[in-house]
């Protein structure tokens, strides 16, 4: 499938705001691909399905995750729409035909980030968080600017930031999550609000 007609279908798919927010997320990653020197097409493609599941219902997502002997954890069973970033590789693949894998792979850990991320992955995470539609998480305006610097350092930030923001909120920490932070801590920079 053309980009242009995977597009199309995703408008159909999604309800307005999500697909905006997609359009935000494949623009800001084809700046993010320019920056870094990444296929800028590829990275659209990924920022454009990144979240083609997310308006799927609980049970719709539990039901794909069975389908494919996807295993649920008990997090994703109490939190089902961390499950949109698996959901979101197989119906990229099974209903819009994508068949690179680090395309997929990059749909696949969106939400919760992997230990060693690839590039594409980095680029993904990073820009689903900064694409200009974001308007709500803290220090939005010093990670853009660092996402363009330091794109480690970046996707550290965005972690710790998510951290705090879920332990404020009491929200159960998937251990990937907190795993992956561990894991970019060592590509932190100090900055004003973590003294
Ligand atoms: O799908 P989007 O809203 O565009 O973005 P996303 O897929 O990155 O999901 C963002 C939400 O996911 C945000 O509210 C923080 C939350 N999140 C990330 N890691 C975890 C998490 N929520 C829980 N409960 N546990 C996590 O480990
Ligand atoms: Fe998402
Ligand atoms: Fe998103």
């Amino acid at each position: 499938m053309e980009r242009k007609e995977i597009q199309k279908k995703l408008k159909k798919e999604l309800d307005k705001n999500r697909y905006l927010h997609t359009r935000g997320v494949m623009y800001t990653a084809s700046c993010l691909a320019m920056r870094y020197e990444y296929d800028i097409e590829k990275a659209m493609l990924a920022g454009l399905l990144h979240d083609c599941a997310k308006c799927l219902s609980n049970e719709q997502q539990i039901e794909i995750c069975e389908q494919h002997q996807v295993t649920i954890s008990s997090i994703e069973h109490q939190n089902p729409f961390l499950l949109h970033q698996k959901t979101g590789a197989i119906i990229a693949e099974e209903e819009y035909g994508v068949k690179d894998p680090e395309i997929l792979h990059a749909i696949s850990v969106h939400t919760t980030g992997c230990v060693e991320m690839t590039l594409l992955d980095k680029i993904i995470f990073v820009a689903d968080y900064i694409e200009p539609g974001r308007d709500k998480a803290e220090h939005l305006q010093e990670i853009r600017k660092e996402a363009f610097e330091d794109i480690d350092a970046c996707v550290a930030d965005i972690l710790y930031d998510t951290i705090h923001y879920l332990n404020k909120r009491s929200g159960a920490i998937d251990p990937t999550t907190a795993q992956v932070y561990e894991y970019y801590r060592q590509y932190e920079k100090e900055q004003p609000w973590k003294l």
